[in-house]
């Protein structure tokens, strides 16, 4: 039985399995909380039951199973108790390196143990959820999922972030993105999506850059930029919706406001990148035209909206190279979605460019070696459609879901630049 249900059984004798969460023992009996996947109970150990000898020398985080009967008890965390007749320690545990109060480092040293931490246990469980959300709402619109290669030798967004890696004696790359090879299968199956991790070198140290990211990106046949718009702020809201129904519990017990969930539903404000330079210069903040925003720029825009915001047709040389020119001679169909409250980018998206000529000279304009590129100009050469797509970050994601400070806490093993044990 899991610790969840203890309040359907007072009175009865339960079975239960987990993990020792807390114990101390004083004059022959031995208070334990113990921990599964669904929650907490206190259970208490006699002095002459099975095992008493065992559950008086074991340590925080055993793993232990027991059979007792279930008490109301006022004074319990919980409400409940369990008066256990037969208790086996199934893993023993003595000294567990992690007490309260630890360094962020000393965590991050022992991210193996300290996933087991009620935070985390939290966050990781609706980071499950975002992902089966996203499946969700892709296949209910009749989108197929398709993967691309994690090895490659072509740069998605540029140089800078590029993992390098040896092929075979040949160079290659971890990739930054689905995209490109996604846009051969545009003629295969019109509407695809995918999860899968992206590597970024990023050389920064931020709150919200991670070096091995999991990203969901999307493409479309047949859907220009304004339709792809319109596709992600359905995908943000169908998942936020979703997860403060099903984690309400878990979002109040991390402290998250949910009524600042409540309202994110379509349409989400849109403003150009001219706009929001804009809007930042009557906030005291200095643009030029073509610089990228960083934390300061996004917070300071967030305060003009309390949903996300589309910032959209990006000037066309601080964006990549694949996308679509929208005729002004500066500009290109492109849009970040940023979240509320401050959390800074969650979604880049953009019309593709068809033309091969076009495609071309961008390329020439960008630098860019035009050999491994070659299939990726088959696509344009043979049967071209328009077509947009996205990549949203499922951190980040999961980062403003959950109301919390750091990307590292949104995944298990966070891979960032000064670190990658364990
Ligand atoms: O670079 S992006 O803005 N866009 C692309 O990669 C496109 N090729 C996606 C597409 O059109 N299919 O990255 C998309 C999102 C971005 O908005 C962030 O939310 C997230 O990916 N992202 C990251 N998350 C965590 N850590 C890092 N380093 C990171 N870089 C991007």
């Amino acid at each position: 039985m899991q610790i969840d249900e203890i309040s359907k059984h007072v009175g009865k004798t339960v079975d239960l399995r987990g993990w020792i969460h807390r114990i101390r023992s004083s004059k022959g009996i031995v208070f334990m909380a113990l921990r599964d996947y669904t929650g907490i109970v206190q259970c208490v150990v006699k002095d002459g039951i099975p095992g008493f000898k065992e559950a008086e020398g074991t340590g925080m985080e055993a793993s232990v199973s027991l059979e007792g009967k279930v008490r109301k008890d006022e004074r319990a965390p919980g409400g409940f108790e369990v008066e256990v007749k037969d208790f086996k320690l199934v893993g023993p545990s003595d000294n567990f390196p992690i007490r309260e109060f630890q360094s962020p480092e000393f965590l991050l040293d022992y991210r193996h143990l300290w996933v087991r931490s009620q935070k985390l246990t939290k966050i990781f469980k609706i980071r499950s959820d975002v992902f089966g959300l996203i499946h969700e709402f892709f296949r209910k619109r009749g989108f197929y999922e398709m993967q691309s290669p994690s090895l490659t030798q072509i740069a998605c967004e540029g140089g800078s972030t590029l993992f390098e890696v040896n092929y075979f004696g040949q160079k290659a790359y971890l990739t930054q993105s689905w995209q490109l090879h996604a846009e051969a299968m545009i003629p295969v199956l019109e509407k695809i999506y995918c999860i899968a991790p992206s590597f970024r070198a990023e050389k920064s140290r931020t709150r919200k850059h991670l070096a091995e990211y999991w990203h969901a990106e999307a493409e479309a046949a047949w859907t220009d930029h304004e339709g792809s718009m319109k596709l992600q702020e359905d995908m943000v809201s169908y998942v936020v919706q979703r997860v403060i129904k099903m984690r309400k519990k878990e979002l109040r017990e991390l402290g998250r406001d949910i009524k600042k969930l409540e309202h994110i539903k379509p349409p989400f404000p849109r403003i150009t990148y001219e706009k929001a330079i804009e809007m930042l210069k009557k906030d005291g903040i200095r643009r030029k035209w073509g610089d990228d925003f960083g934390a300061p720029e996004e917070r300071v825009l967030a305060k003009h909206f309390k949903k996300p915001f589309f910032v959209e047709k990006w000037p066309k040389y601080s964006k990549a190279f694949y996308m679509k020119e929208s005729g002004d001679g500066k500009t290109v169909l492109c849009d970040d979605l940023f979240m509320p409250e401050g959390y800074g980018e969650l979604i880049g998206g953009s019309e593709r460019e068809t033309d091969i000529k076009t495609l071309l000279r961008r390329m020439k304009e960008f630098k860019l070696k035009r050999k491994p590129y070659e299939f990726y100009l088959d696509l344009r050469r043979y049967g071209s459609v328009p077509h947009s797509g996205f990549g949203l970050g499922i951190e980040r994601f999961v980062m403003w879901i959950c109301g919390i400070d750091h990307i590292r806490d949104t995944i298990a093993f966070p891979r960032v630049m000064n670190r990658i044990h364990p």
